[in-house]
């Protein structure tokens, strides 16, 4: 609009002056040094590794944001269907080297920093993760995002900007110890604030009912707080393509009026200490995995966040001046886990008592716009909010939840008529004391697809939490998308050698886009000379990863034993425990053995790393067995190089981007149908790292893409769970005897003084072992023992390596994400035209 009342000479001034900036290399170092001198403020004599970074960070934001300006500039023009992933944790990492590869500016990046003094790795070294996320659930978000850019979808996530991300652990004495992680200490140049997009978010208050012109019962919620949402972008560049998409991140802040309460009471004080409180609704991310805290704080987070996002959302869908009816034809949201529930009822809310529309014409938009990813099974992951803490935050949002269920449950009234045990199954409300709203059956209620992560996972669901649901709506909404990853991230830039000998020998590095390609390499086992360099490569990883245990655990490993890793949140249900048990069997087997014996011994290092949730008890007594474990093992002349343990401090998404590729055998050991797909055990097997685990999750799919020969499974299978734990409860199943003598070890104070670990031993009394370690503990011994025989035979392990890497073509998350895009959220690419973005 301005634009067409510019006289001539301004529009081409502008046009002029807004070229893009070149990309060639005395341009860059231009870039990089007009930052350290101005915006930075220094000088190249005072210049650090960090500065250095900051410098080129802010060099390739500039890169970043005229790809972000011309994406975004041309998608309002346009203006198709988008899709809105809307998830509580976005587990990013670190953003420079993946920015540089995707845009395609790494080589030239590197030519010009090494000319002006610095060495690349140092620089990206220097950066600190971005770690708004727990785990799984929140990397998934980010591999999503990085594939919806590659694959040009319009497509923006929601989240929320954490001052303190996920907890830095640090060992004390074997114990884990959790520090703040004030990741915005230095200004993060990751990020766009938008200070002049500002949303109020109202809480409390109460409901107004009149009666309008035409005799209609209208409600409108009078909230009595009030805070705003500050937006704050992350540009998320496509790997091979100009696109750049969005994750618009909000920051809490006090509203200019203060709290409306105490502002109107005249209470100065109060007024300013309500300020503070609302700044905290953004200050820290919950750090629990798989768990539900039910703090009142949290449910703050989840509105404010899906208030200030369905606000934007609506803005930008009204600014196309279309019909109502036609918001799903345009807008698209997924909802990653029940965390972002509530948006459903904020939308039906909008439409209802601020837009008008009837309840059945809200409701029907409301269910064709959404979408419910579901990621977990276990009983105490599952969102239940208080009804009375519910009430006294959303109370208008408890009156629309109550008539969601009320009209649902007279549908199915009319369907099952008198099945009040089917009515209370269904329910959105659970009749306790007090009652509890099920976050999960309303967003099945509220969604128009459920979908599971992972093929077992999706079937079970349908069979267990669901399955009444499945009755009353039909197979068709309850369907299954296989969890990915990126190979951007989890290939090409975290094993750079191992990306380039693949590009080498499939001819071209098509396969970062379609990786599918990957299979090329099968025909490769039988070239000697390849699976040399292909071994060459994992040791040069193996390497890299003794010498971060070195300077981390300060423990001495070779890189020529079998490196054995298991990394991720530590839980009962992924069973650390019994790993850490079976490597004390392995240790007392050695130490029985005759020097003869002991001269055939696959050497092995035990890599352990992931955080347990801070007041999660049980979890943090077994980081302290396995420190307990390796500092006897480690030290014992009689072991020496045949067996290491380590537990990694702080593992996060950088040291990932170290560890996975550096993995012989990686653990992915959780009883059966506990885990719902996992996603590292796609990232080890890509690299080339074989996996031992069960029959759970996304481990079924890849047996099936790797084959039986290429995959060490074990254990019992997800349909035997319930009998076996029945079996062990009241038919006194006794406990398996290695296991026993284990655990005799233990008491016998092997490994510090036993009474520490008491509560942990109690875990396997017979009868109460519920993630039954005791039941697949034999054939998890041999299913180690069947790894080390395996990994002896060098040649026939280099080939598996190899069939490994070639047959994971299905786990890249663009494959999911084009299923999702397709399937569910029926949107369409939009590349981006060249045409400069004026
Ligand atoms: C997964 C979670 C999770 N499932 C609650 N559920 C949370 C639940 O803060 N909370 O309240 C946080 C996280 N995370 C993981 O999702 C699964 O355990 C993995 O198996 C799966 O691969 C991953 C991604 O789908």
């Amino acid at each position: 609009a301005e634009k067409a009342k510019w006289p001539k000479e301004t529009v081409d001034l502008w046009a002029k002056l807004s070229k893009k900036e070149a990309n060639d290399i005395e341009a860059i170092q231009k870039s990089i040094v007009h930052h350290v001198t101005t915006t930075l403020a220094r000088a190249a004599y005072n210049m650090d590794n960090f500065s250095a970074y900051q410098a080129v960070a802010l060099s390739t934001r500039d890169r970043l944001i005229s790809r972000w300006n011309e994406t975004q500039g041309q998608l309002s023009k346009v203006d198709p269907k988008r899709v809105y992933y809307l998830s509580l944790e976005f587990l990013l990492g670190r953003s420079m080297d993946n920015a540089l590869l995707n845009m395609g500016l790494k080589d030239t990046y590197d030519k010009s920093i090494k000319k002006l003094g610095f060495n690349m790795e140092d620089v990206i070294g220097s950066e600190v993760d971005a770690a708004l996320g727990n785990g799984g659930l929140g990397r998934l978000a980010a591999c999503y995002m990085d594939s919806l850019a590659t694959l040009d979808y319009p497509a923006w996530g929601y989240g929320l900007r954490y001052n303190y991300g996920i907890f830095q652990q640090r060992i004390v004495d074997g114990y884990q110890t959790e520090f703040p992680d004030y990741w915005l200490n230095f200004d993060n140049p990751w990020e766009l604030p938008r200070l002049d997009i500002s949303i109020q978010i109202g809480f409390g208050g109460h409901v107004q009912t009149i009666q309008d012109e035409y005799g209609v019962t209208r409600h409108s919620w009078v909230p009595n707080q009030s805070v705003q949402a500050i937006a704050y972008d992350v540009p998320i560049p496509g790997y091979d393509t100009e696109n750049c998409n969005n994750i618009r991140l909000w920051r809490s802040k006090p509203t200019r009026v203060f709290d409306l309460t105490s502002f109107n009471e005249g209470n100065y004080e109060k007024s300013v200490e309500d300020a503070t409180n609302a700044e905290k609704i953004t200050s820290v991310l919950y750090p629990n995995d798989n768990t539900m805290a039910g703090k009142e704080l949290r449910l703050k987070q989840q509105y404010f966040w899906t208030a200030a996002s369905l606000h934007d959302i609506v803005r930008r869908f009204k600014k196309s001046m279309r019909e109502w009816s036609d918001f799903p034809n345009q807008v698209a949201i997924q909802l990653n886990d029940t965390h972002p529930t509530l948006a459903i009822v904020e939308l039906q809310r909008l439409l209802v008592d601020e837009e008008m529309l009837s309840w059945d014409d809200a409701w029907e938009i409301v269910t064709k716009t959404f979408a419910f990813t579901n990621h977990t099974v276990l009983p105490e992951a599952m969102e239940k909010w208080s009804v009375p803490m519910f009430e006294y935050l959303l109370p208008r949002h408890l009156q629309i939840i109550f008539d969601i269920n009320l009209f649902f449950l007279q549908k199915v009234e009319l369907k099952s008529p008198n099945d009040r045990g089917l009515l209370n199954r269904l329910s959105i409300i659970e009749e306790a004391q007090p009652q509890q709203i099920r976050m999960a059956h309303l967003a099945v209620v509220g969604s128009h697809k459920v979908n599971g992560v992972a093929a077992l996972h999706s079937n079970l669901i349908k069979t267990t939490i669901f399955k009444d649901f499945v009755d009353y709506y039909g197979e068709e909404k309850f369907i299954n998308k296989t969890n990915g990853v990126t190979p951007r991230r989890w290939l090409h830039q975290s094993n750079p050698q191992l990306s380039k000998l693949i590009t080498e020998t499939l001819g071209s590095d098509k396969w970062l886009k379609d990786l599918s390609l990957l299979k090329g390499l099968a025909a490769k086992t039988g070239d000697a000379a390849f699976r040399k360099k292909w071994m060459a490569i994992k040791r040069a990883n193996k390497v890299r990863l003794a010498e971060l245990i070195k300077e981390r655990c300060d423990v001495e490993v070779s890189p020529d034993a079998l490196f054995d890793v298991q990394v991720k949140r530590i839980h009962e249900y992924k069973r650390q425990f019994m790993n850490i048990l079976s490597v004390i069997h392995r240790y007392r087997t050695i130490k029985s053995m005759t020097a003869a014996q002991k001269a055939s011994v696959q050497p092995r290092v035990v890599i352990f790393g992931g955080k347990a949730a801070p007041g999660y008890y049980i979890a943090k007594l077994v980081i302290k067995l396995i420190n307990s474990v390796a500092a006897v093992v480690n030290q014992d002349p009689a072991v020496g190089d045949l067996l290491k343990v380590v537990f990694v401090p702080d593992y996060n998404v950088s040291v990932a981007e170290i560890i996975c590729p550096a993995s012989d055998i990686s653990q992915h050991i959780s009883t059966a149908g506990t885990e719902a797909s996992g996603t590292s055990n796609m990232k080890f097997v890509l690299n080339g790292g074989l996996i031992i685990g069960t029959l759970d999750g996304a481990n079924v799919e890849i047996l099936e893409e790797v084959g039986e020969d290429n995959i060490f499974i074990f254990g019992c299978m997800a349909h035997e769970v319930e009998d076996l734990r029945h079996a062990q409860r009241y038919r006194g199943v006794p406990m398996d005897p290695a296991l026993q003598g284990v655990i005799s070890a233990i008491e016998k104070g092997t490994f510090e003084d036993p009474k520490i670990f008491q509560p942990l031993i109690s875990t396997l009394t017979v009868g109460k072992d519920f993630y039954l370690i005791s039941a697949d503990f034999a054939s998890y011994i041999a299913a180690n023992q069947q790894v080390d025989a395996a990994y002896k035979k060098q040649e026939e392990w280099s080939k598996k390596s190899i069939l490994c890497t070639a047959h994971m073509g299905k786990f890249s998350s663009d494959r999911s994400v084009k299923e999702y895009a397709e399937e569910i959220w029926n949107i369409k690419p939009y590349s981006v035209k060249d045409e400069g973005y004026l």
